[in-house]
């Protein structure tokens, strides 16, 4: 394995592909399941590109057995994907549905007969509809709504599963969905980004103690979506500028999960639309974790916005961009890494989702070549390599995504896979980068090494 630091990673060192209910899964009507908001969402004409939604998708509902079958191929220690809320409780409050349940007790139990960790995400994004009819997560009573759930889905799976992720990306949920509109609910109101926020930080909490009582030896964390911000110069404009961008995406989550307490720059930003703090809130947000899940894609460069903002993007011209025009920046994962382990010390580490769209296509003979994915996925792979040789208690990699799927806003347009989905078909090809990625898992379990910190 040519240039790739494998020998930094610890021999159980966790490697998976990551997944989330809505993008995958289909059957959005069968077997009692209830209204999303996406489903909503997706109805709503303008809202999605090509007017595409999650009713078939991937169809992984029922092609499960295969999509397993390709795992062991590919030879993943562990499966990251969500269970969808309106699946176990289709009215968000009241009865809970027990053949939603059998779905993810079946899944649990065939991943784990092929030797494959379930990592389960308690919330990726599918708010049940009547949830949001009744105040959606602006509203505080959603976070005992969230707890319910959670005990209904620890209290069926919490003997087999043995890690928790509470929340995916609260920050998408919040910002993307509550006050840029592109999300579903689609709202555009700063406060709504704020309050949404605070009850997915104190819902997390929450949701940390139920899984420690019904899932007891398993391990519970939080996934959030993190960035390294560089500043685009040395000027005081653009250090300001970088932090603001910071404590907007980063620091908003990370400080109070890890020190209990909102960013006192950013609460001063947001002074006149904060949400109520009720006393004792950020004590239950403050629940020790076991790991941190992160995500990460790309790495800003931030400068100083001359126009009266607080701060613009600059595009680096020497970097490639994915399909999403994502730039390229694998040293921004070491970074972050080290950022991460030096000024909030969680116990351990994963990356929770790493991964890259590009406009995959089949060639003559029927076979997906993705060199662009394999370049990205060895980057990424050798930054996190670093991260752990300079000692950052990294414990896994999940890679974003086992298949291609709905990429929300972007429809089906937008392609993560390691393994390309015809849409028309549902047939699975797995593409270059698959194999890339299980010769990459393999040489790095061959060498079963002690030296942890021997980096090539
Ligand atoms: O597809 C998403 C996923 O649902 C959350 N993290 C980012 C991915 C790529 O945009």
């Amino acid at each position: 394995m040519p240039n790739l630091p494998l020998s930094a990673f610890p021999p159980n060192f966790v490697w998976g592909a990551a997944t989330a209910s809505y993008q995958i899964e289909g059957a959005a009507t069968e077997d009692g399941r209830g209204e999303s908001v996406w489903d909503r969402f997706c109805a709503t004409p303008g809202k999605v590109r090509n007017g595409d939604d999650g009713t078939v998708a991937c169809d992984f509902y029922h092609r499960y057995p295969n999509d397993i079958a390709l795992m062991r191929e590919l030879g993943i220690d562990a499966f990251r994907f969500s269970v969808a809320w309106p699946r176990v409780v289709p009215g968000g409050r009241g009865p809970v549905n027990d053949r939603g349940l059998d779905f993810y007790d079946r899944l649990v139990d065939d991943l784990l007969a092929a030797g494959i960790a379930p990592y389960v995400t308690l919330f990726h994004w599918d708010t049940p509809q009547p949830i949001e009819d009744a105040g959606g997560w602006p509203a505080r009573a959603t976070v005992d709504a969230f707890v319910e759930y959670v005990e209904a889905v620890a209290g069926r799976l919490g003997d087999r599963v043995g890690h928790w992720i509470t929340h995916n990306e609260p920050w998408v949920v919040s910002w993307v969905g509550h006050a840029f509109g592109h999300h579903a609910p689609g709202r555009t109101s700063d406060a709504d980004a704020l309050a949404t926020a605070h009850h997915l930080l104190l819902s997390h909490g929450r949701a940390v103690q139920i899984v420690r009582e019904l899932s007891p030896g398993s391990e519970v964390g939080i996934t959030l979506n993190l960035d390294f911000v560089y500043a685009a110069g040395d000027e005081d404009g653009d250090e300001a500028a970088a932090t603001w961008v910071d404590g907007f995406h980063n620091r908003w989550f990370l400080d109070p999960i890890f020190k209990g307490a909102y960013p006192q720059d950013m609460v001063e930003e947001w002074r006149e639309i904060l949400p109520e703090i009720a006393d004792g809130d950020l004590e239950q947000i403050a629940q020790p974790i076991d790991f941190l899940g992160v995500n990460n894609y790309t790495s800003p460069l931030v400068a100083a916005d001359t126009d009266g903002s607080r701060s613009r993007i600059v595009r680096r011209a020497d970097v490639d961009r994915t399909d999403m025009g994502w730039e390229v920046v694998p040293e921004g994962l070491r970074d972050l890494l080290l950022r991460l382990a030096r000024d909030y010390a969680p116990k351990a580490i994963y990356v929770t989702e790493n991964g890259a769209a590009y406009p995959d296509v089949r060639g003559h003979d029927g076979s997906v070549g993705d060199p662009e994915r394999q370049a990205y996925l060895e980057g990424y792979i050798g930054a996190a390599a670093e991260a752990v040789a300079s000692g950052v208690p990294l414990r896994g990699y999940f890679a974003w995504s086992l298949l291609d799927n709905f990429e929300w806003a972007w429809g089906y347009w937008k392609r993560f896979g390691l393994v390309y989905v015809d849409y028309a078909t549902l047939e699975r090809v797995p593409k270059g980068s698959f194999y890339r990625y299980r010769d990459l898992i393999a040489a790095q379990r061959a060498q079963g090494t002690d030296d942890v910190y021997a980096v090539a």
